[in-house]
């Protein structure tokens, strides 16, 4: 007897097989698809604000090209990202209308603000060290066009983890003012970047069913524990602490423990209410408005080689 749309859709997701544009999927599934695809294009591309601020003030000719190169692969992951989002249906267009209009969500970290030259060595070693235990996982998502996307992206956030690093490691080699600075930034953006995970498994609406579907290899949780052990062990090499009197290495759990986390925190910033979630939405607007002239003339261009 043949197998339904449906069956055939378990059975590849049990084997291991991938999900390709053109396959039978669950509604359900698209949509969760294009909702974290989208949310995660969206991040990249107001991802690059915060950093962009330090792009005039860097503080060396090498440190502004680097950073400059950091901010151009953002732009590429959110490109590869919308197209791949665009596989199943939904178009770049509505997407950003989405993000625009609030509907659509972009990661909690991006509302906090960048006020020193550490902030950009804090960012690659912490947020992009979230964001690499979060999507290497991900390269072994389910569905095909967002797995492969998830290759070349963890490749260029690897060198972004590290270029962080190397600048938060020459600052705590450097004066007192400026291993203060670094200590200062490791204070602000510790609790944020374990918040980047999102909220504690019991919290979380979608993890089952995308676990289920192989969307997600490991739980919020799961990946925060892996992400607080690395950054414990690594905090040590710079100097430094992070700003937890309850971390401590558990033998038994053979993890570390670590304090509560501000969940009120999160829910007001990812409710639009944190303290950069107006002026980033502006800025992507203002953006967007001001490119109107280079759509109009990439349509024009494309209309009139189609003739
Ligand atoms: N911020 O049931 P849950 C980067 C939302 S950028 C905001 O756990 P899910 C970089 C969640 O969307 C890389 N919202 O959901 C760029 C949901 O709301 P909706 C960013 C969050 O989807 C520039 C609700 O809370 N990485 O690397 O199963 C410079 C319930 O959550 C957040 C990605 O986007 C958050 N932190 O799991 C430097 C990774 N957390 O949609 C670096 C891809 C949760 O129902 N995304 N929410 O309204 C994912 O892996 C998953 O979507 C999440 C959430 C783990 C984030």
């Amino acid at each position: 007897m043949a197998l339904t749309p449906e069956q055939v859709f378990d059975s590849k997701v049990d084997q291991e097989i991938r999900i390709e544009p053109r396959d039978w999927m669950p509604d359900k599934y698209r949509q969760t698809l294009v909702r974290q695809i989208s949310q995660h294009a969206h991040s990249e591309i107001v991802g690059m604000l915060p950093e962009g601020n330090w792009i005039t003030r860097a503080p060396s000719l090498r440190r502004k090209a680097t950073l400059i190169a950091k901010v151009q692969d953002e732009a590429g992951h959110g490109l590869y990202l919308y197209s791949a989002a665009e596989t199943l249906g939904t178009s770049r267009t509505e997407m950003i209308e989405q993000l625009h209009n609030g509907k659509a969500k972009y990661s909690s970290i991006f509302n906090y603000p960048t006020i020193s030259w550490a902030d950009m060595g804090a960012i690659g070693w912490l947020v992009d060290g979230a964001a690499i235990m979060n999507q290497v996982p991900l390269c072994r998502t389910s569905y095909g066009p967002y797995a492969r996307a998830m290759v070349r992206i963890c490749k260029e956030e690897s060198f972004h983890q590290r270029q962080g690093f190397e600048i938060l490691l020459t600052l705590s080699r450097g004066t007192e003012a400026q291993r203060h600075m670094c200590q200062d930034s490791i204070n602000r953006w510790w609790w944020p970047s374990v918040m980047m995970f999102g909220p504690s498994d019991d919290a979380s609406p979608h993890t089952a069913q995308s676990m289920k579907w192989k969307i997600k290899r490991f739980t919020n949780d799961e990946l925060r524990q892996k992400f607080v052990d690395i950054c414990a062990e690594q905090v040590k090499l710079l100097g430094m602490t992070l700003p937890d009197p309850l971390l401590n290495w558990n033998e038994v759990r053979q993890h570390y423990d670590f304090g509560p986390i501000n969940w009120e925190e999160f829910w007001s910033v990812i409710s639009g209410n944190g303290p950069c979630n107006k002026e980033r939405l502006d800025a992507r607007v203002k953006a967007h408005e001001e490119g109107e002239w280079v759509r109009q003339a990439a349509n024009a261009y494309a209309k009139k080689h189609r003739q």
